[in-house]
């Protein structure tokens, strides 16, 4: 039974964004348990409950109310507002928050070995895809006349089975259509997941929570960018060090104890140290350089 004082926030039960998904609500100090195959599992600590469900269906949960907030791929929020509004359908929520997982893209690819200059190429051919609203609508705009074939899995098969000319299929790392034998010839659509709320009336109890559970979110994503970095520098090249830290907050320096040469240096970058960056502040004379991660922030 759905107790409509507590927050719902719907997640993918099982597929590429679950595990994520899971990760970032417990993250955010959520105590849930899921391990047990519930629909709906509540929070120990918090008014929230989560519901597991497929991620196809968590826009329609969120756009018709039953849930506030859903955690979903752009592409299936965007596939789903085009075909809600293809019904007629209201389409109402907004995007809290871009995710830093499920990266992917949707693109456009041909058997290798067929002809290719442009996307002229595939006037009046056969396309298969699962994303038949987001492909029409790149098409159209780009005035390709075309034909969509729905298929729900295995789209990278249609070409060689003669289903299809040409397929609209996700791809993060390109091995599954190498592996197939197609190539990507356009990228229609970058998505990512996302967090999204429904707009409308959403009592006052509720809206503090989700707030609270962004700044959360905020610091979550803030941190797994940054890097807290320590090290030791000649105290003439503060200069240079710097520099090189580009992303680098104000650092503190510290004197070192029996060395007035050189100083001790801790700051919080905003950017990824690369093994590059390291070298050559090792080439300025720094030493004993310590780049750590930081699991949360608040700012
Ligand atoms: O059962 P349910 O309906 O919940 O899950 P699903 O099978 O529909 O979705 P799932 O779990 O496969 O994907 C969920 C979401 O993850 C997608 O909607 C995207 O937002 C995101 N995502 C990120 C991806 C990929 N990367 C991805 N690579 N979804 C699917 N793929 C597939 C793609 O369809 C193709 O088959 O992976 C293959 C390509 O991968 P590469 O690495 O070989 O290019
Ligand atoms: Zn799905």
């Amino acid at each position: 039974m759905i107790n409509n004082n507590r927050l719902r926030i719907a997640i993918q039960k099982s597929g590429r964004l679950s595990d994520d998904s899971k990760k970032l609500l417990i993250r955010c100090g959520i105590k849930i348990n899921l391990e047990r195959q519930r629909l709906i599992t509540c929070a120990e600590n918090m008014s929230i409950d989560v519901m597991r469900v497929r991620d196809d269906d968590i826009p329609g949960l969120v756009m018709d109310g039953v849930v506030e907030l859903g955690i979903v791929g752009k592409n299936v929020l965007e596939e789903s507002l085009l075909s809600r509004r293809a019904q007629g359908k209201d389409a109402l929520y907004e995007i809290l928050y871009q995710l830093d997982f499920g990266v992917c893209r949707l693109s456009l690819a041909i058997p290798q070995d067929k002809h290719y200059t442009n996307l002229q190429c595939l006037n009046n051919n056969c396309i298969a895809t699962s994303y038949p609203y987001l492909l029409k609508k790149y098409l159209n705009e780009k005035k390709i006349n075309f034909k969509s074939f729905l298929l729900n899995g295995s789209v990278e098969v249609a070409p060689r089975a003669g289903l299809a000319d040409a397929i609209c299929d996700l791809v993060s790392t390109g091995g599954t259509l190498e592996a197939n034998g197609l190539r990507e010839v356009e990228v229609i659509y970058n998505s990512n997941a996302c967090l999204i709320c429904r707009t409308g009336n959403i009592s006052n109890l509720k809206k503090n929570i989700i707030k609270k559970l962004i700044i959360r979110i905020q610091g979550i994503i803030t941190a797994r960018e940054s890097k807290y970095i320590m090290l030791h520098a000649p105290s003439d090249k503060l200069n240079e060090v710097i520099s090189l830290l580009q992303g680098a907050e104000c650092p503190t320096i510290l004197k070192l104890a029996g060395d007035n040469s050189r100083v001790a240096m801790h700051m919080v970058s905003r950017e990824s140290i690369f093994w590059e960056t390291m070298e050559k502040l090792k080439s300025l004379g720094a030493s004993s350089i310590l780049v750590l991660p930081i699991e949360k922030m608040m700012e």
